[in-house]
């Protein structure tokens, strides 16, 4: 899922910052911010959010240090491949792959990817080693 959005800055605006929240996952995740006057225009900004299989809200918050002059917008928000990806009655190749349960065909370079791409998580199963930095695992395939 992605979706595009457009900000406006006049002048002597502090920050703005779109959240996203999800209840299960806990605190809001920060998935846009914007620091400075950046002109008298609307401007385009793309932002990819990946699977979100539970009930989510978007937030825009604004952020003010006392002064404040100018305009924090966003408008036209688009959602965009929203849906999984349809049932085949085949997929066949080395650069595709077919979900177990939901019988999507997806492009292989989604396997392993950390995003469940087919809907039952078939393209997520068997990675195979994981890496560790600190508290940060990372999942890597080696199909
Ligand atoms: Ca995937």
């Amino acid at each position: 899922m992605s979706f595009q959005l457009y900000y406006n800055y006049g002048q002597s605006v502090g920050a703005a910052e779109m959240q996203l929240l999800v209840d299960e996952l806990g605190p809001p995740t920060v998935l846009w911010r914007a620091y400075y006057n950046e002109g008298n225009q609307w401007l385009k900004a793309v932002i990819q959010l990946g699977r979100l299989p539970h009930p989510f809200q978007l937030s825009l918050d604004k952020i003010s240090l006392g002064f404040y002059d100018g305009v924090s917008a966003i408008d036209d928000i688009t959602f965009e491949n929203c849906a999984l990806p349809p049932p085949a009655l085949s997929c066949e190749g080395p650069s595709h792959f077919w979900c177990r349960d939901t019988k999507a065909c997806i492009d292989s370079l989604l396997v392993c990817d950390l995003v469940d791409n087919c809907g039952d998580g078939s393209d997520e199963d068997n990675c195979t080693w994981k890496a560790n930095f600190g508290n940060i695992y990372t999942i890597v395939s080696i199909r």
